[in-house]
């Protein structure tokens, strides 16, 4: 069944209504239909992103408890089995086995976002070594020089793990120094549209090689940088 895109951002708002009251149950019933009546997954995302940035500011506003971000985490992982092999068709063209080291920086435990940015690189042909959460720069650093990716990507979800960001970021130049380190780029809520648009030029002002703001930038990113080093590997 094919809606109008009317009725498309009708169903989106209400979607992003659910999330946002924490009705899981409601919520899975949505996307399955969404999906069904072949809405971009992209879209559904999109409205995920978008609804627990609102929760975000509910917490801080005290209009909701920890226990609110709990839900709401359960909640987008149950909704991550549906989206995530629709995501994956959507994604295209598939990679040329680069290797992507990826980790949660030191301070932060949030991981949806980076589970997802890691699954659609594995489902589209990239090796992941995925570094887990709270991830100090050292660790970051050693797994960096034993496996010499194509890229490195950091989550990074709280405005306090800025530091580690940079200390990891000096620590990858210093190492290298001169020699042409594996680019870093980061992604999390941090940088997305709920949050303080200035925010990402903080980050690249630490020294980071690029921002992504989604699972698909990331894919194309990466796609990008495998490209270019096999390019200069030929030259
Ligand atoms: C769910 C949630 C939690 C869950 C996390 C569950 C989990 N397993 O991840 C729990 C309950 C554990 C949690 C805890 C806390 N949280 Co919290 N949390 C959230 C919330 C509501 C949603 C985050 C999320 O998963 N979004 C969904 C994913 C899919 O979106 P995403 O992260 O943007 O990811 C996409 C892209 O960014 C990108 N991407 C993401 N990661 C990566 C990584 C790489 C490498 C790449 C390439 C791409 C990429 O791809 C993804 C898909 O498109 C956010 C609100 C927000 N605005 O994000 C607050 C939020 C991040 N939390 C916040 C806070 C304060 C906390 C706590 C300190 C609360 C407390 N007092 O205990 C703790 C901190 C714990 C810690 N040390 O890390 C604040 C941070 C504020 C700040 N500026 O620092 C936020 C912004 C809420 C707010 N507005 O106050 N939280």
């Amino acid at each position: 069944m094919v809606i109008t895109p009317q009725e498309q951002q009708v169903r989106l708002a209400r979607l992003k209504t659910l999330i946002v009251s924490l009705n899981e149950v409601a919520v899975l019933q949505a996307v399955a239909d969404l999906l069904h009546d072949g809405v971009s997954p992209r879209d559904i995302l999109l409205c995920f992103q978008n609804g627990l940035g609102e929760i975000g500011e509910m917490y801080q506003r005290g209009e909701y408890y920890v226990s609110g971000l709990i839900l709401s985490g359960e909640i987008m992982r149950q909704s991550m089995r549906l989206l995530m092999p629709r995501l994956v068709k959507e994604g295209g063209a598939v990679g040329r086995s680069g290797l992507v080291i990826i980790g949660t920086i030191e301070g932060d435990i949030h991981d949806l976002g980076k589970n997802m940015a890691s699954y659609f690189l594995e489902a589209h042909g990239f090796e992941v070594v995925d570094l887990g959460v709270d991830v100090p720069p050292r660790a970051f650093l050693k797994e960096i020089l034993q496996r010499e990716p194509n890229a490195v990507g950091v989550s990074l979800l709280l405005t306090t793990c800025l530091e580690p960001l940079g200390r990891l970021v000096h620590l990858v130049r210093a190492t290298y120094h001169g020699r042409q380190a594996p680019p870093i780029f980061v992604g999390g809520g941090f940088m997305t549209a709920s949050t303080d648009p200035t925010l990402a030029a903080e980050v690249e002002r630490l020294g980071v090689d690029y921002v992504v703001r989604d699972a698909f930038d990331t894919l194309n990113l990466c796609l990008e940088l495998t490209r270019r080093g096999e390019a200069e590997a030929t030259d």
